[in-house]
């Protein structure tokens, strides 16, 4: 575990993160109720209806994304055996993630000290794309990144800004590929300068608060 504080500006979007894609259930707790909601947003999202085999498969990439956080996790939980995740937990574990990607300059497979991997969080945005990308030519389309939003619950005309942004860096080409999707991901978890990066938009532009 890290010592030192978290910087407040990645403190504010681990919390938006927090609230917005994982507590599904909103009590403060990640636990694996949130992880059954999210599964059924996520299928919605893609349009799968339970009991088929592309359900099925979605079902075990969220079990998978499940068992990868909750491993590493244990490390920051007051009793190691319990099953759920508190927002000071969370913070602590990425204040973990975002040294550990400054250090290797990308997405890192562990934590410096080893003890937690992370590899679950690329399969995460992986999935998330392939839930977006509803087509599946490998593109991202205001349409599909605002569906998505949508059914996590942000505003259409907050999400369609925030795709304005994102893609705003690349000549509004309007169109996302994956690995620069997973790019502006990582950004969004490790940059610390609400001004210097898209990827800081890409669950929705922030408001800052002005104290800090
Ligand atoms: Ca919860
Ligand atoms: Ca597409």
């Amino acid at each position: 575990m890290s010592s030192g504080s978290l910087h407040p500006y990645l403190a504010l979007k681990y919390e938006h993160m927090f609230y917005l894609i994982y507590d599904t259930m909103k009590d403060g707790n990640l636990s694996r109720q949130d992880f059954s909601k999210l599964l059924t947003r996520l299928a919605e999202v893609k349009g799968l209806e339970p009991k088929t085999k592309e359900y099925r498969e979605l079902q075990e990439r969220v079990n998978g994304v499940w068992a990868g956080l909750m491993k590493g996790s244990r490390f920051y939980r007051h009793n190691p055996s319990q099953l759920h995740l508190n927002i000071t937990e969370w913070l602590e574990y990425w204040k973990d993630f975002a040294r550990a990607a400054k250090q290797c300059e990308g997405w890192p497979d562990t934590s410096i000290d080893g003890h937690v991997e992370y590899l679950w969080q690329r399969d995460f945005v992986d999935l998330v794309f392939d839930i977006m990308d509803k087509d599946g030519d490998n593109v991202v389309s205001r349409d599909d990144y605002v569906r998505l939003m949508a059914g996590l619950g942000l505003e259409k005309e907050a999400s369609s800004e925030a795709y304005d942004v994102i893609t705003r860096a690349k000549n509004n080409s309007q169109r996302l590929k994956r690995e620069e999707f997973s790019d502006l991901w990582l950004a969004y978890l490790t940059n610390e300068n609400p001004k210097s990066h898209p990827g800081n938009c890409i669950m929705g532009i922030l408001e800052l608060d002005p104290r800090s």
